[in-house]
C-alpha cells in the first residue's frame, strides 16, 4: 500500500524537489500544498507525469482556518497521512534587528513558526491514533546560531529546532518519528524572496561557492523517512562543502 505524504510549500525549491524525489522513489501518494494556484497546478501536472497520484491543496499555512478546512475536508482515501513535511517558510530582509521591517518579522514568525505548528497540530493526532507516522521539519543552519542581520529569521529556525525537539519528546512513547533537517545554502527562490525580488542581490548569495540544490535536501528527507522503523534520524545538518556554519562561507574569488 502506498504511503501518503503531505508537503507544505511544494510549489518551489526544496518542497518541489521533495515532491519529485518521493514520486520517483515510488510507493507514495502526494498531497502537495501551496498558496499560488498557477505554481501549484504546474508542479502537480509535472509530478503526475511520473505516474504518481497527487492531490493539490491551495492554502496559506498562516491562515489557521484554511489549514483546518484543508485537513478536515480531505477525501477519505487521503486522510491517513504517513509523512508530514513542514517545509513552507521564508526569510524576509537582511538588516540589523534595530532596523528590520515589522511586517517582515510578522510574516516570518507567522509562516515559519505558527504555520508549522498549525499543520503539526492538525496532522499528528491521526498519526498517533494509527500508530505510525513521521514529521519532517525543515529547519536551518540558521537555527543553530544567529548570523549578522538575520536575527529574526534565525530565531524562527531556532524555534523550529525547539519545537521539533519538543514534539519528539511528546511522541517518545509512540512509533511516530520526528526529524529536523537543517540545510545551509540551497539555491532556490529563497534569496529572491528574502531580497523582495532583487534578483541581482539574490544571485550574489551563491557567488564563489557551489551551493546545495533542493534535490540534495530531498535526498536527505527521503533517507530519513526510509530508515528502518526503529531508527529515528533526529536531526541532520547539511552544508555545502565550503560552508562551515551560518556565517563562515569560503568563496572562490
Ligand atoms: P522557496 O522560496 O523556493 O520555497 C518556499 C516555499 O514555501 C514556496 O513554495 C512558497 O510558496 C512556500 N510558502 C512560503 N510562505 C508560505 C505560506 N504562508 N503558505 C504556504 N506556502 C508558503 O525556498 P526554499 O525551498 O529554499 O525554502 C523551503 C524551506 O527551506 C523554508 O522553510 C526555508 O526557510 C528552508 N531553508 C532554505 C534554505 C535555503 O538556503 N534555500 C536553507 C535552510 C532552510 P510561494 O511560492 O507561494 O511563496
Ligand atoms: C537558509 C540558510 O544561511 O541563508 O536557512 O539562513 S541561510
Amino acid at each position: 500500500m502506498s504511503k501518503i505524504v503531505l508537503i507544505t510549500g511544494a510549489t518551489s525549491g526544496i518542497g518541489a524537489a521533495c515532491a519529485f524525489r518521493f514520486a520517483k522513489a515510488g510507493g507514495y501518494d502526494l498531497i502537495l500544498t501551496g498558496r499560488n494556484a498557477r505554481k501549484l497546478e504546474d508542479v502537480t501536472a509535472r509530478v503526475k507525469e511520473t505516474g504518481c497520484r497527487v492531490l493539490p491543496l491551495l492554502f496559506d499555512v498562516r491562515v489557521r482556518e484554511s489549514c483546518i478546512r484543508a485537513v478536515e475536508q480531505l477525501p477519505s482515501e487521503w486522510r491517513e497521512i504517513d509523512i508530514l513535511v513542514n517545509n513552507a517558510g521564508l526569510a524576509l530582509g537582511l538588516e540589523p534587528e534595530f532596523e528590520g521591517r515589522f511586517e517582515d518579522w510578522d510574516t516570518m514568525i507567522d509562516t515559519n513558526i505558527k504555520g508549522l505548528l498549525n499543520m503539526t497540530r492538525l496532522v499528528v493526532p491521526g498519526m498517533v491514533e494509527r500508530g505510525r507516522g513521521h514529521v519532517i521539519n525543515i529547519g536551518s543552519v540558521a537555527g543553530d546560531a544567529a548570523y549578522a542581520n538575520g536575527g529574526v529569521y534565525c530565531a524562527t529556525k531556532a524555534a523550529v529546532k525547539t519545537l521539533t525537539d519538543g514534539l519528539r519528546l511528546d511522541l517518545a512513547a509512540t512509533p511516530v518519528r520526528v526529524t529536523n533537517v537543517k540545510p545551509g545554502l540551497v539555491e532556490t527562490n529563497f534569496s529572491n524572496v528574502r531580497f523582495h525580488g532583487d534578483t541581482q542581490r539574490a544571485s550574489r548569495v551563491y557567488e564563489g561557492i557551489e551551493p546545495l540544490t533542493g534535490d540534495d535536501i530531498a535526498d536527505v528527507v527521503l533517507y530519513a523517512t526510509q530508515a528502518p522503523a526503529h531508527v529515528q534520524i533526529a536531526e541532520v545538518l547539511v552544508l555545502a562543502t565550503h560552508q562551515a556554519s551560518g556565517s563562515v562561507i569560503h568563496r572562490e574569488s
